[in-house]
């Protein structure tokens, strides 16, 4: 019998170091120690034991239950421990990993360009003003001493909405609306859509943006004009390479609302002046136009052409986008594609 009990202690220390699982515990303590395990079996085998062993066998099988229990219960604590650890180890958290990056939109290259412009003339002291897109044929035309014979009139330039009214083909009348509001001094821009009954083609686009500005005042002169454009387009474009020596140029030209009127360029910033096929071999790239506030546009708000002069100007914004960021073809912005927004 106390070979019996040596054994099954023995078998018991055996099979519970090779037990892997708290589960695998439950089931060798059951065949140990449940109502048909093995120690009970022992302890009621006591009563085949001659009665003067029976104290000393009793002692024996009682100590080996207790040294068995102890062995349990110490293996039941290693089994929860292993568990628990393998547990934290599976959920560790690396702080040290990167974030997974956040994909994140950006402005479109034209609203990127028109924010530039609308900062610098803002930092020149300009207001910004907005408009409806589509006008009557006075504030369209007519306040801006574009006559009824103007081919700019002609409707193969414009789009009708009815007799009277069109989608508005600049935003100057936007500025005439402001001049009859209020008194000189004015000092305005006006970003903003623009319809052309034009073909379509890499540099033109029936639908397209445009900055206006205006400065009314007394004692405006032409030389205000170049100095104000100068220090704009220097500004604009001074991020870019080669920019940083920038020249402008203004050459004579015509419109009906400006007298005199010139068109400006900025130094090809391609070439640096030299010719390219940028500049098609002239040094010069062509931007907008202005020129001092025709009287008869001043009078048309009933300001005194005596007392005020002004200066006005117009380009581009898409033209401003296509020379900044290198871009030729204007579809280019319309299109939404994904794989052109993302480059800018
Ligand atoms: C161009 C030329 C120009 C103006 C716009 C203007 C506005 C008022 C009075 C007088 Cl209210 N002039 N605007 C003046 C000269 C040129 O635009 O090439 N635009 C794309």
């Amino acid at each position: 019998m106390q070979e019996q009990i040596q054994q099954l202690e023995e078998r018991a220390s055996q099979r519970l170091h090779e037990v892997a699982s708290l589960a695998d515990l439950e089931e060798v303590r059951r065949a140990l120690l449940g109502k048909k395990g093995e120690l009970t079996a022992l302890l009621r085998g006591m009563g085949g034991v001659a009665a003067g062993e029976r104290p000393r066998m009793g002692q024996l099988v009682n100590d080996a239950k207790l040294r068995i229990e102890a062995m349990l219960e110490a293996r039941g604590a290693e089994l929860t421990r292993i568990a628990r650890d393998a547990a934290l180890a599976a959920e560790i958290i690396d702080v040290t990993l990167p974030a997974r990056a956040v994909p994140f939109g950006r402005r479109h290259p034209l609203t990127q360009t028109s924010d530039d412009i609308v900062r610098i003339f803002s930092g020149l002291g300009y207001e910004v003003v907005e408009g409806p897109e589509v006008e009557t044929l006075y504030y369209n035309f007519d306040a801006l001493n574009i006559g009824p014979d103007h081919p700019a009139r002609d409707e193969k330039d414009s789009l009708f909405i009815s007799d009277n009214l069109v989608m508005r083909t600049e935003t100057s009348a936007v500025q005439i609306h402001v001049m009859e509001s209020r008194q000189p001094p004015v000092k305005i821009i006006a970003p903003g859509r623009v319809y052309r009954r034009d073909a379509v083609d890499r540099t033109h686009s029936a639908i397209f943006h445009q900055v206006e500005g205006l400065l009314v005042d007394q004692g405006v002169t032409f030389g205000d004009l170049k100095g104000t454009l100068t220090a704009f387009l220097q500004q604009l474009f001074e991020a870019i390479p080669g920019g940083s020596s920038l020249r402008t140029r203004f050459r004579p030209h015509y419109f009906p609302f400006t007298e005199p009127s010139a068109e400006f360029d900025i130094s090809c910033i391609f070439c640096g002046g030299t010719g390219c096929s940028t500049c098609k071999g002239t040094g010069w790239i062509e931007l907008g136009g202005c020129g001092m506030v025709h009287p008869g546009v001043l009078e048309n708000v009933r300001y005194d052409s005596e007392t005020y002069t002004g200066f006005a100007f117009g380009f581009g914004i898409e033209r401003m986008a296509m020379i900044k960021f290198g871009i030729d073809n204007i579809r280019l912005f319309y299109d939404n594609d994904i794989r052109f927004s993302q480059q800018f």
